[in-house]
């Protein structure tokens, strides 16, 4: 695409916007823009929309948030009329609500499935975005709207002789639609992260013997998944946004019942109640029972140490419930949510295979090679995670001015003002950007805060006739040195995490997603009342001319 020329453009093929990808953030980004009025495409590489929802059909796959709070908040009357069966949705459950959406609000008509955008480049004569597609198509838009997701990009490890596996391999990422039948198979689960945790008791009950390859283990709490209490669902729908409102002022976005107080000021027994008691709640809530957890070590111990006694008790094996404690800080990596996880290593079809000390050298014709020992398998699943947060949007030729690529911007790691725009792309937005909460929470909730501060500053432009919007060199910087030093202010650092890249041979090492949700909504409100503070706005009425409503 460099040195691509202006071209001349029919109008079909010229938008206000272009949004890609069709899952939450997408939908939501398209409803929003096209109720103002403007010309909007999505582009959508799957078949289907849902994006996370849409590829992820593993067995078990279900959202660690609350369905009552994953959902979308724009619409008082969806939410009113909406019914979750669950405390915690599942994948078939969550693809149906983002399809009732979109035949909702009938955007069907402006999402353009199977059609993967390969390249996008900055015409800066034209204030506009030039946006290719795998198929060969283009289009041109004044602002392009990058709703690709954060874990989105999976990542195949390099595993000697991977392709020569007689049997089928499955990404819990990329599951196939017609499912998988593991009746009296012999599978391998590579990975031991939320997607391995959700799937293993599944894939167990079915397969003649499961093997799972464990490099490091993670530290699971109980879903206690079910029906919803009786009255929540009542509760909640007499005051929805109310509801929306407190939980938006809480530390992670999230209902976990926080609770400020010192850990290490706590008596042992007080510190045992609280986590009984937020183990028999189940979810993320155990994060939330001090305030220290993950700011202290010492305090973080004491949490962690709880979990390690859980998983002896429900191991039966003690040599097995060993390998299966990880040593780490509570809460460093993403904590997983399971629904009979640890039980499952009592079945006796199950084997836990520790590969922490000896990788595993090979996969053969026949199966994994590791240790010495041979694993004859008739399927492997890769539970082997994501090019988190960054991932898909470098997959993507995106050109901003003087043709300068993501790819060379964002060499020594990424840089994203409020995670929302980046210097030197104008009219660029990412949802859900490296540098704002993103993952850390209800990414749902997340999703909405952008869509809605880039739909307003979109208006903002529009009505005073803006042709460009883009992130100074020094916000940015500024804003990526306060990400830094927040987390360096935890102990998120404290292991090798995806939040830090650290999945990916080669990425760069930066904490990625801005911890805290509150100071995050407050700073991107301040750069709205000071005038897009930190951002340039320039070029006029003759550029912008080519903008939709009237
Ligand atoms: O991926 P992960 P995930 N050899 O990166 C192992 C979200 N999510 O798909 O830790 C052997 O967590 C790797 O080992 P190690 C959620 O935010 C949400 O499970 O690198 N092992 C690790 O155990 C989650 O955090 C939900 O040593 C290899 C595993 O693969 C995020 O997605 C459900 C290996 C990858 O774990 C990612 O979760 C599911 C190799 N070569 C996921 N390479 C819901 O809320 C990697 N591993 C619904």
């Amino acid at each position: 695409m460099a040195g691509m020329q202006r071209r001349p453009v029919s109008d079909d093929r010229v938008f206000d916007a272009v949004i890609v990808g069709a899952g939450l953030a997408g939908v939501c980004m398209l409803h929003q823009l096209r109720r103002r009025g403007f010309s909007v495409r999505v582009f959508e590489a799957g078949s289907g929309i849902g994006g996370t929802w849409f590829w992820n059909r593993y067995p078990g796959a279900s959202c660690d948030a609350p369905s009552i709070e994953y959902s979308y908040q724009f619409s008082e009357q969806l939410q009113q009329e909406w019914d979750w069966s669950k405390r915690y949705a599942t994948q078939p459950e969550l693809l149906r609500y983002i399809n009732h959406v979109a035949d909702r609000f009938d955007l069907r008509p402006d999402i353009q499935l199977d059609t993967r955008v390969a390249a996008a480049a900055f015409d800066e004569a034209a204030a506009r975005w030039s946006i290719e597609t795998d198929d060969g198509g283009w289009v041109s838009a004044h602002y392009c709207i990058m709703a690709t997701g954060v874990l989105s990009s999976p990542i195949t490890p390099d595993i000697n002789g991977l392709d020569t596996f007689a049997g089928a391999v499955h990404h819990t990422g990329r599951w196939p639609h017609e499912g998988v039948d593991f009746n009296g198979l012999r599978v391998g689960v590579i990975g031991t992260g939320s997607s391995a945790v959700q799937s293993i008791p599944h894939i167990a009950r079915d397969a003649a013997h499961l093997y799972v390859f464990q490099r490091t283990p993670n530290y699971s709490v109980p879903a206690h998944n079910g029906p919803l209490a009786p009255g929540v669902r009542e509760r909640i729908k007499a005051d929805y946004r109310g509801f929306r409102e407190r939980v938006k002022q809480t530390f992670f976005g999230m209902d976990l019942d926080y609770n400020e107080a010192s850990a290490l000021a706590a008596t042992p027994e007080e510190r045992a109640r609280q986590y009984e008691a937020r183990w028999a709640h189940g979810g993320f809530t155990i994060l939330a029972a001090y305030g220290d957890l993950l700011l202290d070590q010492k305090a973080n111990d004491t949490a962690a140490e709880f979990v390690r006694a859980k998983i002896r008790e429900q191991v039966r094996d003690p040599a097995v419930a060993e390998k299966l404690m990880p040593r780490s800080v509570l809460g460093c990596k993403r904590l997983c949510i399971d629904t009979d996880y640890y039980e499952t290593y009592n079945r006796p079809n199950v084997t836990l295979v520790d590969i922490s000390e000896a990788p595993i050298e090979a996969i053969t014709p026949d199966g994994i090679s590791t240790g010495g020992e041979d694993y004859n398998l008739d399927i492997i699943v890769l539970a082997t995670g994501f090019d988190a947060i960054t991932g898909a949007l470098l997959k993507i030729d995106i050109r901003g001015r003087n043709g300068v690529t993501l790819r060379e911007k964002w060499a020594a790691g990424p840089r994203a003002y409020l995670g929302l725009a980046i210097a030197g792309f104008p009219n660029l937005f990412t949802i859900n950007g490296p540098g704002s909460p993103s993952v850390l929470g209800n990414n749902l909730q997340h999703i909405e805060q952008h869509v809605n501060w880039i739909t307003e500053s979109i208006e903002y432009l529009h009505e005073r006739d803006v042709a460009c919007i883009e992130a100074s060199v020094e916000a940015e910087n500024e804003w990526a040195e306060h990400v830094n030093d927040v987390a360096a202010a935890t102990l998120f650092n404290a292991c090798n995490s995806w939040y830090r890249g650290a999945n990916v041979p080669g990425k760069p090492r930066l904490f990625m997603p801005y911890i805290g949700l509150p100071p995050y909504v407050r700073k991107c409100e301040a750069v709205v009342a000071a005038d897009y503070e930190g951002f340039v706005l320039s070029g006029g009425a003759e550029q912008h001319a080519a903008i939709t409503p009237s």
